[in-house]
């Protein structure tokens, strides 16, 4: 039995939910982080020193960073499923889930801060206007991307739809204008419904 140590309205924690639902491995998942607390306790330190959530443990197994947790699950427990062993078709998939750590995740997240999560700190308009553009130019990206594409990394829903569409979900919901985006509207629809996702993707995002 697989442990996912963090709170479900993590966008992080969504993606090795989902993953773990998808490759079809019984987990637990136990609240941390957020209001729950317990991320910066010593016992919670020694898994994960970085005292962020998601971390999976797997028997001895230990890892931190949900791109690496999505990646593990894939490779352990999705070989010709979910997990690329073509270097080719693998760097497509990674250069999507890269992308939405470096790119699409750091763009939403001042708006979602401000709008949804409702801290005080992050409530400065000009840095939320700039988080909107921001992400609907990544947005574009993606919508261009998916134009004659099933899914981000090709033919075969993989580890790049995994990784992004919680990062689609949580925008849709956002209380800002919405763009009509038809290939990305279609592609979230799509992966959104799998079984494997509904318990990753809570509504309403919080
Ligand atoms: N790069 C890390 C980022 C992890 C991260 O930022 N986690 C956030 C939640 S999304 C966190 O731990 N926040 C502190 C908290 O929830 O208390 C990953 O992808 O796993």
């Amino acid at each position: 039995m697989l442990t996912i140590f963090g709170r479900i309205s993590s966008i992080n924690v969504q993606k090795a939910v989902w993953a773990a639902g998808e490759v079809g491995q019984p987990f637990e998942r136990i609240d941390i982080g957020g209001q729950f607390g317990g991320n910066k306790e010593p016992a919670y330190l020694a898994k994960n020193p970085n005292g962020q959530i998601p971390t999976l443990e797997d028997g001895e197994i230990c890892i931190w960073e949900s791109n690496s947790i999505v990646r593990y699950l894939a490779a352990r427990y999705g070989a010709g499923w979910i997990w690329e062993e073509d270097p080719a078709r693998r760097a497509d998939a990674d250069r999507w889930m890269d992308w939405m750590n470096t790119s699409l995740q750091p763009a939403m997240t001042p708006a979602f801060w401000a709008l949804i999560r409702k801290l005080p700190e992050h409530q400065n308009p000009a840095i939320i206007e700039t988080s909107i553009a921001n992400t609907e130019a990544k947005l574009d990206i993606l919508e261009a991307h998916l134009a004659g594409r099933s899914y981000l990394a090709g033919e075969r829903f993989g580890m790049a739809d995994i990784t992004v569409a919680p990062g689609a979900h949580r925008w849709l919901h956002m209380p800002v204008p919405q763009k009509e985006r038809p290939n990305l509207t279609r592609w979230y629809r799509q992966v959104s419904a799998r079984p494997a996702a509904v318990p990753a993707l809570p509504l309403p995002i919080s």
